[in-house]
């Protein structure tokens, strides 16, 4: 049987030479962000990866078969083809098989990393345990795949609309070390702080690098989540974020927005309660990102791989 991974020429050739390479997901492009902001951002993610001397691996799933390092023209068709989907851990294979178009989750992107052998990924901000989940059981999936794909994640903390505490205590939970780049506190996404603690900061990329792959050489099979909060430049200011973010939750339960949903709603609703500043926010802190993934990610191609420290 042939493999449902098919790389780019770019992506495969990196990979052999030990190059840098830095996975993308492309939710953020089609239900994360308004179109043709979504597509713009991808190319400016990629942009940011190669100017920062690494290859971009922007995965997505097209004609039955998950592609990584997606092409421009590939990435118009994810954002603009009717009934893209959403995928996570449960509708991935389904979707795959039935040869319709989707786009990857942080959650479905870790698991393609993991799979392919891509050690770090940049994100805007990882799912997590939404508020009311006592109530509503909504916890993403992002969490059970960060578990499960070693994989470094490269993001402002997660979205600001969930239970953060819960998210961070869950994080605990599941053997995920929290690796905070120059920030002792875990981000809030639009924001650079949230009263939470990340579990080691560190202010260099290089000891960054070592602990990550410390993490890995211990036998501790899981994703690491490297907060890097946005620049302060181009955070929300306080009170736009707070009036926003109550607006977007007062509606999202008003109308009983459920599941998958859930996300791109507030997402979208943030946005047009803060007249488009959170999308700035966004767009900022996700090239912030894209930066210091291919640097963590140049970090650890110039350090022995397991093979040759055994
Ligand atoms: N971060 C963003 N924009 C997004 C997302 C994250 O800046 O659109 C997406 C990611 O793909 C993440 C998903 O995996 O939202 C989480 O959705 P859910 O809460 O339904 O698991
Ligand atoms: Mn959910």
């Amino acid at each position: 049987m042939t493999s449902l991974f098919d790389l780019s020429p770019f992506v495969s050739a990196a990979m052999k030479d030990g190059r840098p390479v830095v996975a993308l997901e492309t939710t953020l492009v089609t239900h994360g962000l308004p179109h043709p902001d979504g597509v713009r951002a991808a190319a400016e993610l990629e942009a940011e990866v190669v100017a920062a001397g690494a290859v971009p691996a922007t995965i997505g799933v097209l004609d039955g078969r998950v592609r990584v390092g997606l092409s421009a023209a590939e990435l118009q068709r994810l954002a603009t083809e009717p009934g893209t989907a959403k995928l996570n851990l449960s509708n991935l294979a389904a979707q795959v098989a039935s040869g319709r178009p989707g786009s990857t989750t942080v959650a479905a992107t870790l698991a393609v990393a993991g799979a392919i052998g891509l050690r770090v990924f940049a994100t805007g901000g990882i799912g997590g345990v939404h508020r009311g989940a006592a109530e509503s059981g909504d916890v993403s999936a992002d969490l059970q795949a960060l578990r499960d794909f070693e994989v470094a994640v490269v993001c402002a903390g997660a979205k600001a609309m969930l239970d953060l505490p819960r998210t961070v205590e869950m994080l605990e939970t599941l053997g995920v070390p929290v690796f905070g780049v120059g920030t002792d506190e875990f981000p809030a996404f639009y924001r650079r702080t949230s009263g939470l603690k990340v579990d080691q900061r560190f202010d260099d990329i290089a000891s960054l690098a070592r602990a990550v792959e410390t993490h890995w050489r211990l036998g501790l099979a899981t994703g690491v989540v490297v907060a890097n909060p946005i620049p302060a430049a181009e955070e929300m200011p306080l009170e736009v974020y707070e009036g926003a973010m109550s607006q977007a939750l007062a509606e999202a339960a008003t109308r009983g927005v459920r599941g998958r949903a859930v996300t791109p709603f507030l997402l979208e609703r943030l946005r047009a309660a803060s007249e488009g500043r959170s999308v700035f926010s966004n767009l900022a802190l996700l090239r912030h990102n894209a930066r210091v993934a291919a640097a963590l990610a140049g970090a650890m191609a110039r350090r022995p791989g397991p093979a040759a420290r055994a």
